[in-house]
C-alpha cells in the first residue's frame, strides 16, 4: 500500500528508459528546478523551450549540471507551447509540462484542433495527496479543469483518474463520489449523479474500479463515521479516489489539505494524448518534482 508521495519513485524507478519531458516556456527557475531534480534521479531527460539566453543564465546561476539536454530557443511563449504541443503530438516527447506561461495559454494549446492533444475523451485533473491522518494516498479529481462536470464529464473523469490508479499498481480502487448527504435527495445533483454512477458500477458500465456514492467527506474516510451512520459500503473509510461535484468544492478541499492539514501534493492533467504536468507558482518546489514523477509513471 502507497502512502507517501516519495513511494511514487519505487514506481518509476524499474522502468529502464527515461521519459522524455518538454518544458514548454523554460526561463522559470522553479519548474527548472525539479525538471533538473527529475533528471539527476533518473526519471526524465528534458527538452527546454524558451528564451535560451534567459534559461541558460538559471542553469548557470543555480548550477545544474545537464548534460545532452536540448534546448529551442523560442523567445515568444505562444509559439514555445505551440513547438511543445506539436513535439508531444508527433510522439516526439512523452511528458509536457509549463514553465513560465499562464494555464490558460499552455491549454489553449493543448486543445488546439488539429496540432493539440486532445484524444477521444475529456482532459481532467488528477490531484494525488499524501495526508499525514489518512492511511494510504488519497486521490481527488477534477479539482482545477473542468468546471461543472454534468454525469458524461464524470465518467470520463472517473474513467482518467481510474485508468492512472491502475497504471499505479491499484488494481480496483475505490471510488467515493461526494455529496453534502450520503441520502439521495432529489434536489441535490450531486446526489443524483453519485447514485448513478454506482449502479453503473454494479453494472459494469464503469470498470476496474468500485464506485459507492453519494458519501459526505466523513464517511468516505471515516469507518467510524461511516459505521456510526450505519452506512454499509465497500469504500467508506477506505476511499482511494474522491471525485468532486464541482470545481469549488475540489479546489477548496485541495487548498484546505495543503494549508491546514499540510498535506503534500503531485498533480497531472490526463485524457490528452501524453500527461501534462501543470503546477502553479504558489506549489511547493516538493510538489512540482512529484508531478514530474507521477508523470513519468504514465
Ligand atoms: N477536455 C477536452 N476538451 C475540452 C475540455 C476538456 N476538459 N474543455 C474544453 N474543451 C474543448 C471544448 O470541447 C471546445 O472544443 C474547446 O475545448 C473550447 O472549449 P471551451 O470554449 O469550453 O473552452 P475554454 O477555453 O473556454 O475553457 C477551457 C478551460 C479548461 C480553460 C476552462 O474549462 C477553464 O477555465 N477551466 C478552469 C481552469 C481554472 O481556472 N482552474 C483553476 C486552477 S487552479
Amino acid at each position: 500500500m502507497y502512502k507517501k508521495l516519495s513511494d511514487l519513485e519505487r514506481l518509476v524507478s524499474n522502468k529502464k528508459e527515461r521519459k522524455i519531458l518538454v518544458l514548454a516556456v523554460s526561463q522559470d527557475a522553479f519548474s527548472l528546478n525539479a525538471v533538473y531534480k527529475g533528471y539527476v534521479a533518473g526519471y526524465i531527460m528534458p527538452v527546454l523551450i524558451g528564451d535560451k539566453a534567459l534559461t541558460e543564465a538559471i542553469i548557470n546561476e543555480n548550477k545544474f549540471d545537464f548534460k545532452d539536454v536540448r534546448i529551442i530557443d523560442e523567445p515568444n511563449p505562444e509559439k514555445c507551447v505551440e513547438l511543445a504541443v506539436k513535439m508531444a503530438h508527433d510522439d516526439e516527447v512523452q511528458i509536457l509540462m509549463k514553465g513560465n506561461v499562464p494555464t490558460p495559454v499552455l491549454l489553449k494549446g493543448v486543445l488546439n484542433k488539429s496540432w493539440g492533444l486532445r484524444t477521444n475523451t475529456l482532459l481532467s485533473h488528477f490531484a494525488l495527496f499524501e495526508v499525514e491522518t489518512y492511511h494510504k494516498f488519497i486521490a481527488i479529481t477534477d479539482v482545477a479543469m473542468n468546471i461543472a462536470p454534468n454525469l458524461k464529464d464524470k465518467i470520463a473523469i472517473v474513467n482518467n483518474s481510474v485508468g492512472y490508479l491502475n497504471k499505479m499498481g491499484i488494481a480496483n480502487p475505490k471510488v467515493a463520489v461526494l455529496g453534502a448527504i450520503e441520502m439521495v435527495n432529489e434536489s441535490m445533483q450531486a446526489t443524483l449523479d453519485a447514485a448513478l454512477l454506482s449502479k453503473m458500477n454494479q453494472r459494469d458500465q464503469i470498470k476496474n474500479c468500485t464506485i459507492d456514492g453519494p458519501l459526505a467527506f466523513d464517511n468516505a474516510i471515516s469507518f467510524e463515521s461511516a459505521k456510526h451512520k450505519k452506512i454499509k459500503s465497500a469504500v467508506a473509510g477506505d476511499t482511494d479516489l474522491l471525485l468532486v461535484p464541482d470545481i469549488e468544492v475540489g479546489n477548496v478541499l485541495y487548498k484546505t489539505l495543503v494549508f491546514f492539514a499540510k498535506a503534500k501534493v503531485a498533480s497531472v492533467i490526463l485524457g490528452a494524448k501524453v500527461p501534462i504536468v501543470l503546477t502553479s507558482r504558489s506549489d511547493s518546489e516538493e510538489s512540482k518534482y512529484y508531478s514530474i514523477v507521477l508523470a513519468a509513471i504514465g
